[in-house]
């Protein structure tokens, strides 16, 4: 990764040249494919490896939806490159030869180029809104349940961090997810945040547990065993729990693609667990750390989304 040398971190540009590159390095499993554009015109990206274009089983994870969550890219990016360096050995060969892993980094360039050059903490989209603030938040933004809270973690205010904007999939970064999901049907996705250290699973909107039990079975085991995988590497506390336990919100990622799809879908706050330890400015020399202990995790999500029976 180039100018990801200052920071160690990868910028939009630094992120664009590293996925064309891994298509270019592996063109029979890799597709990079162009999914919509950011306001400010900036090209959104997503990596396709599979080894077949027809499957049915896929699975679609998305990072850094927040500008200021930089691990969030990181992480979902190493588990792109991981899959293609790793696709002749199982279990991923297996995977590649049944179905599809979609990765999306980045879903907010233009609010992570403004974190980098500018304003560090930046969270929101650079949507220019009508009373002269600036900036939507993509996590509020989603079309399930849309707009039916208005409490400061979900607020109609355009100036407040988490704006959740004019109406359900007013931004284009959003859009461009909803049109990849409608169009793919994903069974499952994953979708990276930090920090907190934390496996949230639906309902976000509504402290009601996941009406289906079986659904909401799943959705706790599985969370679960990600907690014990993410546990044995390095020791560290990720707690599994609903997402509304963390605080009400609606329009989130997860509530609309198991609310409008029924994908498994869970959202993951990386490191570390708190202000204290650093928030969310983590030195680049936890990437490698923080990747290994999503790792087991991630193939967890993935294997049990995979090869779960067909509903
Ligand atoms: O607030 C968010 O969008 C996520 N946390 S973050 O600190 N990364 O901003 C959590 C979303 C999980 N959903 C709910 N709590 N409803
Ligand atoms: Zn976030």
């Amino acid at each position: 990764a180039t100018d990801a040398a200052a920071t160690g971190y990868h910028s939009v540009a630094s992120l664009e040249e590293d996925m064309r590159r891994l298509a270019e390095e592996h063109p029979e499993i890799a597709e990079l494919q162009q999914i919509g554009r950011s306001v400010e015109g900036r090209p959104l990206w997503a990596l396709r490896i599979g080894e077949r274009r027809d499957s049915t089983r896929k699975v679609a994870v998305l990072g850094c939806h927040h500008a200021r969550e930089w691990l969030a890219v990181e992480v979902p990016y190493l588990l792109a490159e991981h899959l293609l360096e790793n696709s002749s050995s199982d279990p991923v060969q297996r995977w590649l030869q049944q179905g599809e892993v979609w990765v999306a980094p980045m879903v907010n360039p233009d609010g992570h180029e403004y974190t980098r050059v500018d304003h560090r903490l930046w969270r929101k989209n650079r949507r220019p809104n009508r009373d002269g603030s600036v900036g939507v938040d993509p996590n509020r933004n989603y079309g399930y349940m849309w707009g039916s809270l208005d409490i400061n973690t979900s607020s109609h205010v355009p100036s407040d961090q988490t704006y959740v904007g004019p109406r359900a999939f007013s931004e284009p970064e959003v859009r461009a997810v909803r049109d990849l999901v409608a169009r793919e049907r994903f069974s499952g996705v994953l979708s990276y945040h930090s920090y907190s250290q934390l496996i949230l699973y639906p309902w976000g909107y509504t402290s009601e547990p996941i009406a289906d039990r079986d659904d909401f079975a799943e959705h706790r085991d599985l969370a679960q065993d990600m907690e014990q995988l993410i546990r044995k590497v390095h020791g560290r506390t990720y707690v599994a729990q609903q997402s509304s336990e963390l605080y009400p919100t609606a329009g989130d990622s997860s509530d609309w693609t198991y609310g409008e799809y029924d994908a498994v879908s869970l959202t993951i706050e990386l490191r570390p667990a708190s202000a204290e330890e650093g928030g969310f400015i983590v030195p680049s020399s936890e990437i490698q750390p923080c990747w290994e202990e999503n790792r087991p995790a991630a193939f967890g999500f993935i294997q049990h989304v995979l090869e779960r029976p067909e509903r």
